[in-house]
C-alpha cells in the first residue's frame, strides 16, 4: 500500500488534455457505454464502460440499496437524470440487480413523480436532496402524505446537512441515505451510508480511498480532513490511479455497528476547488466565463448568485455590458439576454437568469476575484 504513494496523481486536468477517449485503457470498441460530467471549460469530461464496468457499478448499486433494506419487493422510483449524468442509469441498473422494480421517471414533472408515488406504492426515492425536499413540500402542501408509502431515500449527486437529513426523514416519514461517486471512479455507488448513518461505507474492495493534504499533497491518517483521492482496483475502461476528487472528507478505519468492515467517510464537508452543484448539476465559474467570453458584447466582468427557494436552487449570472453596448442602450437587451440564457443551457444544462448590469458595476478585487455568492444553507 505504501507503494502506491509513490505514484502521481491524476487530476481533472489529466482528463480535460486527453479528451475525449485518451485515458481510455481499452480499445473504443470495447466500450459499451459513455457517460460524460462537467469540465472546467466548454468541454466536458468522457468516462467509457466495458460490459465488465457495468456489471461491477450494478452489482455496487444493487449494494446500495440492500443497505437501505431494499429487496424485489421495493418499489424504485429513480429521479435522478437519464442521460450523460452518471445517476439515472447508474441507479437504474443497480434497482434492476436486486430484483427491485424500477420506475425510470427521470427528473422534473414533479405532478406526475407524486401521481406515480402514490399509485404504484413507491418504497424507494431515489434523486437530490434538494429535489426529494421540493417533492416533500409539495406532498405535505398537497396534503397527500398518508398515500406515501416511502420508507426510503438514497440522496446524493450534491452536498447536505444532517439537519436537512432530519427534515427529509420526517416530512417524507423515511430514513435518509447518503450516496456517494463521482464520474470519474465510477458514478453512484463508491459509497453509501448503512442503517447506522454513521459515515458512507466506501466499497474498498474496488477503490482503494486515500485523505491528503490539498496543500503539500502528502497523505494524511485516518481522522484528519483533507482531499479525497480514489484508485480504481477493478474498473477496464477507464482506470484511474490516485485521481484527486478535490472533494473534502475524513476517513475512518474502526468497524461500524452494522458489522461492515469498510472504511468509512464522512459526508462531504465542501471542496477544494470553486465547483458548485445547482440541481444536481455540477457548474463551474470558469465554465460560465468562457461562454461570457464568447460574447463581445458583455465583460469578463460576472457574479453568480445562487440561491435555494422553496427547496429549488436558482442561479442568477449577473454580468457587465461592455461599454459601446451599453451606450448603444437597451435596442437589443432582450435578445441578448436571451442568447446567453440558450448558450448557458446548452453548455452548462441548467437554465440560468442574466441580468446584465452596467459596466464597472461589478466590484472589482485586488486579490482573489469573489465571483460567487452562495445564499443556500447547505
Ligand atoms: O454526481 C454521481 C452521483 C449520482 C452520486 C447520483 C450520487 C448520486 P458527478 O456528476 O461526476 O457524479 O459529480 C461528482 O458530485 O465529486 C461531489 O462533489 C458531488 N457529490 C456526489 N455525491 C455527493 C454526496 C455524481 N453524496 C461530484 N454528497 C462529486 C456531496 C456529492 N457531494
Amino acid at each position: 500500500m505504501d507503494d502506491l504513494r509513490k505514484l502521481p496523481f491524476t487530476t481533472k486536468k489529466d482528463l480535460r488534455d486527453t479528451y475525449p477517449f485518451g485515458l481510455f485503457a481499452v480499445p473504443r470498441s470495447e466500450i459499451v457505454r459513455m457517460h460524460a460530467s462537467s469540465g472546467t471549460t466548454g468541454k466536458p469530461i468522457v468516462v467509457g464502460y466495458t460490459k465488465k464496468d457495468l456489471d461491477t457499478w450494478a452489482d455496487l448499486v444493487a449494494r446500495c440499496m440492500a443497505m437501505t433494506g431494499g429487496t424485489k419487493e421495493d418499489v424504485v422510483q429513480n429521479a435522478y437524470g437519464y442521460g450523460l449524468f452518471t445517476g439515472g442509469l447508474g441507479i437504474h441498473y443497480g434497482a434492476e440487480r436486486l430484483g427491485a422494480t424500477i420506475v425510470p421517471i427521470s427528473g422534473g414533472n414533479t405532478a406526475r413523480q407524486l401521481m406515480l408515488m402514490q399509485d404504484f406504492g413507491t418504497t424507494i426515492l431515489t434523486c437530490t436532496p434538494s429535489y426529494a425536499m421540493f417533492m416533500a413540500d409539495e406532498i405535505i402542501a398537497a396534503g397527500i402524505k398518508e398515500n406515501i408509502k416511502l420508507k426510503a431515500g438514497i440522496f446524493g449527486a450534491e452536498p447536505w446537512s444532517n439537519n436537512m437529513r432530519l427534515q427529509l426523514e420526517e416530512k417524507l416519514g423515511i430514513k435518509a441515505h447518503d450516496i456517494y461517486g463521482l464520474s470519474e471512479v465510477l458514478g453512484p455507488g463508491v459509497a453509501m451510508e448503512c442503517e447506522h448513518q454513521k459515515g458512507l461505507h466506501i466499497f474498498d474492495d474496488h477503490f482503494i480511498p486515500e485523505i491528503i493534504d490539498p496543500e503539500t499533497e502528502q497523505p494524511l491518517p485516518y481522522g484528519q480532513k483533507g482531499e479525497l483521492v480514489f484508485t480504481t482496483l477493478t474498473k477496464e475502461g477507464f482506470p484511474v490511479i490516485r485521481y484527486r476528487t478535490k472533494d473534502i472528507s475524513v476517513l475512518y478505519e474502526e468497524k461500524c455497528d452494522c458489522g461492515r468492515t469498510h472504511v468509512r467517510m464522512e459526508r462531504i464537508t465542501g471542496r477544494t476547488d470553486d465547483m458548485l452543484i445547482i440541481r444536481g448539476v455540477n457548474v463551474f465559474p470558469s465554465q460560465i466565463e468562457s461562454v461570457l467570453l464568447e460574447f463581445g458584447e458583455t465583460e469578463p466582468h460576472y457574479l453568480l448568485v445562487v440561491d435555494r427557494k422553496a427547496a429549488m436552487d436558482d442561479l442568477e449570472i449577473q454580468v457587465e455590458l461592455s461599454s459601446k453596448m451599453f451606450s448603444d442602450k437597451i435596442a437589443g437587451l432582450e435578445v441578448l439576454e436571451r442568447r446567453l440564457k440558450e448558450r448557458i443551457l446548452s453548455v452548462l444544462g441548467i437554465s440560468a437568469k442574466i441580468k446584465l448590469v452596467e459596466p464597472k458595476s461589478i466590484p472589482r478585487s485586488e486579490g482573489k476575484a469573489k465571483r460567487v455568492i452562495d445564499k443556500r444553507e447547505l
